[in-house]
C-alpha cells in the first residue's frame, strides 16, 4: 500500500501528485469500455438525488426465489450507482415512504391489487403510486416474479433518464409472446455474420464453468423483456442435440432462468440420421417420429422449461422434408408433435429459395408457403424475414405478412449488420424496424400493419413472436461497437411493444448509454435517426439491393456475376444495361407485385406511384427517366451516393462537437469508426459509380467528382479474412 506524506516544498510532492493524477486517469472505475451497456447506472444529477432517495430509499421486496433475489440485487446495484447509496431493504412499508415490490403471492402488501393485476398477464406489471397502510408507496406489482423484474428495469430506466416519478401510473403488458434472439453461433466458437468477436458460449468449458458473462447477458436481455434465446446457428450442427451438448445448453438455461430467458435450439433436420443412425429423416417415417419424440423427452428432462426448435430446412443446402418429397408442414409438424406434450414450439423458417427454380427469388418463399396456410400444428410459428430477399438496407415488407391468416407468423429481423456495414458503420436500425412494423399489408383493409400480423391481433392468434439475429459476441462492447448496442436495445424494446417509436427508443438509449443531458441526447438521436437512410444512400439507393461483394458481403460488388448460382450474384438483382436499371417485378415482369394485397400491388406495380425508395426493387427504369426531384435517374443515383458520403461527414462533425461531453475512451472509438465509415461510404460511392458508368456510358452529372480509380481497381480488391463469412 502506498502512503503519501505531503510536505510543502518537498520535490517528491509534485511527482506523487502526478502519479495520483495518472492513477485516477487510468482507474478502471472511470474507464468506460461499453461493457455495462445501457445499465451503467451513472450518478444522477445532484438536484435530483434527494427526490429519488425519498421515494426509493426504503424497499420492501421478497427474497425467496432466484428471480426475487435478482430483483433485489438489480435494485441495489441500480440505486447505489444512480443515487450514491444503497436502498434499505425493510420487512414492511411501515414508517417512511417505501417502494413495495412483488406479486400478490409473494407480498401480503400487494394482495389487494390482485384484481387490478388481472389485465397484465403473465409477464406484465403495474408501476404506480398507491396508498398502503395510510401512506403513499410506489409499487411494482405483477402476477409473476418476472413481471416484477421487468418493472424494476422500467423504474431504473426512468431514473437513468432523470424522469420525475411524480404521478407515475404505468401498466405494461408485452404485445408479443415470443421475444427471441437468434444466435448464429457455431460450436467451434465462430459466429456466422458476427462482427463482435467470437461466440459468447464457451462450449468447451461448459457445463463445468459458468462464465459470469452469461449472467450479464441474461440481465441485459431481461432489461428489455427478451424472453428467449436460440443458442446455435440455424445452419445447424446435429451435435447440439447430443447428450454432452444438451448438458451444456442446460447449464446456460440454469443461468438464464431467473431472468426469464428460455433456451431454444436450432434443430438439424437430418439429426435422426446423424445422431440416431437411422437410414432416413423422412418426417413421415415412424422411426423418425419416434426419434424426435425421445429426443424431446431427453431435452425436457434436462431443461424443463426448454422453449423449442428453430429450423432452417431446404434452404441454402440445409436438409429438410423436401429431400423426401414432403412439405414444409410435414417437416414442422413432426417436430411440433414431439414438443407438444412438453409445451414447446417450432419456429419454422420461411427463408427458402432454390437455385434450380428459375422463379424470381423474391417470390419463392411465398410460393412455397402460402398454400400451406392452415396445415401447421398449433405449436408451430412460421418465421419470416422482414423482406422477401435477405435483410437488405431497404426492402419492401415480405408478402407473406397478411397472406397466411391461419398461421401465426413470427417476424425475423437481423440485428447484426451483415448488409449494413458490419460493426464499424454507425447505422441505427430502429427506423428500419419501425418502417417494417408500420408497413400496411392491407390484408384486412387499411390498417393491417405488419405489427398487427406479428403480434397476433389481426387474426386473433394466441401465439405470436419476433426474433432478432443477434449482434452479440465476446467483444468487450458485446456488439462490436458502442452504437451497435443500440440495435440490440431497439430490437428488444420493439419486441416488447412494436408500436413504440424508434426515436423515443433512441432517446432512452442515449440517455442511459451516454448522458441524459439534452445537449447530448438531441444531437445523438438526430444523428442516429438519419443514419439508416444515409447507409441506404451510399449503398443501395432507390431500391437497389444485393449489390455486395461475394461471400463475406464486405463492401460493394455490383459487378458480381457468375459462380454457382445466379441469385447469389449482383447482376441478377440490378439488371443494369445500356438503357436502364432495376428488377422488373411488375405484372409484365416477374409479377412479384401480385403477391401483395390488391391495393398494395397496384401501388407497387405503377412506376408513377411506387414509393421512390423502392423504385428499382419493382421496376426496370430508363437511365434518362425524370424522377420526382426533376433529375434523370442516373443523376439522381449519383446524387444519392454522394449525399450518403456527405451525411457521414455530417455525423463526424456532430460527434466531434460532443468531445468532452462523452467520456474519452468511447468518444475516441466512435470517432475512429466514423472515419472508417466515411472512407467506406466513399468507396461504396466510387465503386458503384465507376461500375454503373461502365455499363451506361453516361457522363457524370455536373459537379460530381469522378471516382479516383478506374473500375479495375475496385474489382481487384480482395478481403480474404473479412469477418463473419458463412462456412
Ligand atoms: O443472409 C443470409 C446469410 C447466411 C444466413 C442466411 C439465413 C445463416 O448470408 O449466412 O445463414 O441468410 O438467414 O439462413
Amino acid at each position: 500500500m502506498l502512503t503519501l506524506t505531503w510536505r510543502r516544498g518537498d520535490g517528491r510532492c509534485a511527482f506523487l501528485a502526478g502519479m495520483l493524477a495518472l492513477l485516477c486517469y487510468i482507474s478502471p472505475a472511470s474507464a468506460e469500455d461499453g461493457y455495462d451497456l445501457w445499465l451503467r447506472y451513472a450518478p444522477v444529477g445532484s438536484s435530483k438525488v434527494e427526490g429519488y432517495r425519498s421515494a426509493l430509499g426504503n424497499v420492501v421486496a421478497p427474497d425467496r426465489t432466484p428471480t426475487q433475489r435478482v430483483v433485489r440485487e438489480e435494485l441495489r446495484r441500480g440505486l447505489a450507482g444512480l443515487l450514491g447509496s444503497e436502498p434499505r431493504f425493510r420487512a414492511s412499508p411501515a414508517g417512511d415512504a417505501a417502494l413495495v415490490l412483488g406479486t400478490p403471492a409473494s407480498s401480503p402488501w400487494l394482495a389487494p391489487l390482485r384484481h387490478e393485476l388481472e389485465g397484465v398477464g403473465e409477464e406484465g406489471y403495474l408501476l404506480r403510486w398507491t396508498r398502503l397502510d395510510g401512506r403513499d408507496a410506489l409499487v411494482i406489482a405483477a402476477h409473476r416474479d418476472i413481471g416484477v423484474l421487468y418493472g424494476v428495469f422500467h423504474l431504473l430506466r426512468l431514473v437513468q433518464a432523470g424522469v420525475s416519478l411524480d404521478g407515475l401510473d404505468v401498466s405494461e403488458v408485452p404485445r408479443i409472446k415470443l421475444r427471441l434472439l437468434n444466435h448464429w453461433d457455431n460450436l467451434d466458437g465462430y459466429v456466422e455474420r458476427g462482427y463482435a468477436g467470437g461466440s459468447l458460449w464457451d462450449w468447451h468449458t461448459l457445463p463445468g464453468w459458468e462464465d459470469p458473462r452469461y449472467t450479464d447477458y441474461a440481465r441485459a436481455n431481461a432489461s428489455l423483456g427478451i424472453n428467449g434465446t436460440v443458442l446455435n446457428n440455424v445452419n445447424a450442427n446435429a451435435l447440439s442435440f447430443s447428450p454432452a451438448y444438451l448438458r451444456k445448453a442446460a447449464a446456460l438455461a440454469d443461468v438464464f432462468r431467473p431472468y426469464g430467458v428460455r433456451v431454444y435450439l436450432s434443430a438439424r433436420f437430418s439429426a435422426p440420421m446423424e445422431l440416431g443412425g437411422l437410414a432416413t429423416a423422412d418426417p413421415l417415417d415412424p422411426d423418425v417420429r419416434q426419434w424426435w419424440r425421445e429426443k424431446a423427452r431427453e431435452i425436457y428432462a434436462l431443461i424443463p422449461d426448454f422453449g423449442g426448435f428453430l429450423v432452417k430446412a431446404n434452404s441454402e443446402g440445409q436438409p429438410g422434408p423436401q429431400d423426401y418429397g414432403r412439405t414444409h408442414a410435414d417437416g414442422a409438424n413432426v417436430l411440433a408433435d414431439a414438443l407438444a406434450p412438453h409445451g414447446g414450439v417450432v419456429m419454422w423458417r420461411a427463408f427458402v429459395y432454390a437455385h434450380d427454380v428459375p422463379e424470381d427469388r423474391a417470390k419463392q418463399a411465398y410460393n412455397e408457403f402460402v398454400g400451406l396456410d392452415g396445415a401447421f400444428r398449433d405449436n408451430v410459428v412460421v418465421q419470416v424475414k422482414n423482406g422477401p430477399i435477405d435483410f437488405q438496407p431497404r426492402e419492401p415488407f415480405h408478402p407473406l405478412f397478411g397472406a397466411m391468416p391461419r398461421t401465426p407468423l413470427m417476424l425475423e429481423f437481423q440485428i447484426t449488420k451483415e448488409y449494413l456495414g458490419f460493426a464499424t458503420h454507425l447505422v441505427y436500425l430502429g427506423p428500419l424496424y419501425e418502417e417494417v412494423l408500420r408497413a400496411d399489408t392491407h390484408a384486412r383493409g387499411a390498417g393491417s400493419t405488419v405489427a398487427r400480423v406479428v403480434d397476433g391481433s389481426l387474426e386473433s392468434h394466441a401465439l405470436s413472436g419476433i426474433a432478432g439475429v443477434a449482434n452479440i459476441g465476446d467483444d468487450r462492447t458485446w456488439s462490436g461497437s458502442h452504437f451497435d448496442q443500440a440495435n440490440w436495445y431497439a430490437f428488444g424494446r420493439l419486441a416488447w411493444n412494436p408500436y413504440q417509436s424508434a426515436r423515443d427508443i433512441a432517446a432512452e438509449w442515449v440517455a442511459m448509454t451516454f448522458s441524459p443531458a439534452q445537449e447530448v441526447v438531441r444531437p445523438v438521436v438526430d444523428m442516429m435517426m438519419a443514419s439508416r437512410e444515409t447507409a441506404v444512400d451510399y449503398m443501395t439507393p432507390l431500391g437497389l439491393h444485393h449489390v455486395i461483394a461475394r461471400g463475406h458481403h464486405y463492401g460493394p460488388g455490383p459487378w458480381v456475376d457468375g459462380g454457382p448460382r445466379a441469385d447469389w450474384t449482383s447482376v441478377y438483382y440490378h439488371r443494369a444495361d445500356r438503357d436502364g436499371i432495376g428488377f422488373d417485378r411488375t405484372a409484365s415482369g416477374s409479377d412479384a407485385v401480385s403477391q401483395y394485397a390488391a391495393d398494395v400491388a397496384r401501388e407497387f406495380n405503377d412506376v408513377e406511384r411506387v414509393p421512390e425508395p423502392l423504385l428499382l426493387w419493382f421496376h426496370h427504369v430508363r437511365w434518362d427517366r425524370r424522377l420526382r426531384s426533376g433529375r434523370p435517374l442516373w443523376d439522381e443515383l449519383v446524387h444519392r451516393y454522394t449525399r450518403g458520403v456527405r451525411n457521414v461527414e455530417a455525423m463526424q462533425v456532430t460527434w466531434r462537437r460532443l468531445e468532452g461531453r462523452v467520456d474519452a475512451p468511447r468518444h475516441r472509438q466512435v470517432a475512429a469508426f466514423l472515419r472508417i465509415q466515411r472512407d467506406e461510404a466513399q468507396w461504396w460511392r466510387d465503386a458503384s459509380v465507376a461500375y454503373f458508368q461502365s455499363i451506361n456510358g453516361l457522363p457524370l452529372p455536373a459537379g460530381e467528382a469522378p471516382p479516383p480509380h478506374p473500375l479495375a481497381y475496385y474489382l481487384s480488391l480482395q478481403f480474404p479474412y473479412a469477418p463473419g463469412d458463412g462456412r
